[in-house]
């Protein structure tokens, strides 16, 4: 049978590695779209041993032209959008660029696949980060989006244009709406690899604290591996539709970070007020977790929580790692990694 062929944009990031390997296992043609920089940024491919089996494409989410050529050039069935500036943080910084990248780099994917190949099937990756504030029901596929940046904003964009080129140009396009998926591959910007990837650090001794923003933000965390599954699924569906992919359950930072220093070998005790709180190690007496108020938002979404019933009901996807299994994979990642050199922050 003839091998389908996948073109992965953002392959260098933890679900373009991830998505790669499962396609891989699945008998696919793999295109890895990396946008090109001094210096290239392979470890994940290389971590998960699958660099050798995929072609490489450079690939800008900024040049309509680059996307076009690289599209006519593999004429793929499937293409995965992975590709974003995906860090909240930097989109208060750099609200343009995210907008283009984001926003607009979906669209210019989308416009090359009706001017060249409406037959290609179309992915975007949207974020459970559209939802935005303070609804504590579950929140599925039809909740109100409520942007609380300029990256979810432009998330929301890439949602809503995605479904327009579906039901405008009849393109097999959809998007899935993931919550926070965490994994040893999550890059350390991000608060649950910071966290695991600094106290593996501090145990190593080349660290000593491990500073925080907002303790009391809750997400709802899966695991990466689980959730690239459901991305595959939704493209395998008779029709183009749109799935939340969650875990149902939301722990906050503070727990994650507590979970995962006890795993690590910490005896942790948490002392002040909550405008003030700390956690020392009880055997060397030294603080170890303290806040630092440069890691709050401007705006931030507080708490998360999906429903991914629609999921299970027509894909049969459910994730089937737990949120004190995952923070326990991370630790012992990290402290393996640790153990041969510094990680990487
Ligand atoms: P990562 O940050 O790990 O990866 C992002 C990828 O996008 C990297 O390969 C990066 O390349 C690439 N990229 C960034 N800017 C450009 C550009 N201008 N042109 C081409 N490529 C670019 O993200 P994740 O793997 O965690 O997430 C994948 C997608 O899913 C993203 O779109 C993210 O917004 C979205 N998402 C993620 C969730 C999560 O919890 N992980 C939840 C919901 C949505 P480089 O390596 O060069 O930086
Ligand atoms: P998020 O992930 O913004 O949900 O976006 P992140 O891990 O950055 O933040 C989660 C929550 O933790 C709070 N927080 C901190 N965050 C970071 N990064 N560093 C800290 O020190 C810290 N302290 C507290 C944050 O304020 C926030 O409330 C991720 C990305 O993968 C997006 O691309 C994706 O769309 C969403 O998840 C779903």
């Amino acid at each position: 049978m003839k091998k389908k062929i996948a073109l992965i944009t953002g392959i260098t990031g933890q679900d373009g590695a991830y998505l790669a390997n499962l396609l891989l296992n699945n008998n696919y043609k793999i295109f890895g779209a990396y946008r090109r920089s001094s210096s290239l940024n392979l470890w994940r491919l290389e971590e998960l041993g699958i660099l050798d089996s995929i072609e490489l494409v450079s690939f800008e989410l900024l040049e309509k032209s680059n996307i076009e050529r690289v599209i006519k050039l593999i004429n793929p069935d499937e293409i995965y959008n992975l590709a974003a500036q995906s860090y909240v943080g930097t989109s208060f910084e750099n609200p343009i660029y995210t907008t283009q990248a984001n926003a607009l780099g979906a669209l210019r994917i989308l416009e090359s696949i009706r001017m060249i190949n409406k037959n290609i099937k179309f992915y975007q990756a949207s974020s459970s980060e559209m939802f935005g504030e303070g609804i504590p029901q579950k929140l599925n596929e039809k909740s109100m989006f409520h942007p609380r940046s300029a990256y979810a904003v432009s998330k929301v964009f890439g949602h809503q244009i995605t479904i327009n080129y579906r039901e405008a140009y009849g393109i097999f396009a959809c998007s899935g709406i993931l919550f926070n998926h965490e994994s040893p591959l999550r890059g350390t910007e991000f608060v649950t690899r910071k966290i695991t990837s600094t106290l593996a650090e501090i145990q190593a001794g080349r660290k000593k604290t491990l500073e925080l923003g907002d303790y009391y933000a809750k997400r709802d965390w899966g695991y990466a591996v689980d959730f690239v599954e459901g991305i595959w699924r939704m493209m395998q569906n008779d029709k183009p539709k749109d799935y939340v992919l969650a875990t149902g359950e939301a722990h906050s930072v503070k727990e994650f970070a507590t979970i995962a220093a006890r795993t690590m070998g910490f005896d942790l005790i948490w002392k002040g007020k909550k405008t003030n709180e700390y956690a020392i190690d009880k055997n060397t007496k030294k603080v170890l977790i303290k806040k630092n108020s440069k890691f709050y938002r401007p705006s931030d979404v507080s708490f998360l929580r999906g429903d991914a019933k629609e999921a299970k009901k027509d894909l049969g996807w459910k994730p089937k790692v737990k949120f004190k299994e995952l923070v326990k994979i991370m630790v012992e990642s990290d402290k393996k990694k640790s153990l041969k050199g510094k990680i990487l922050q």
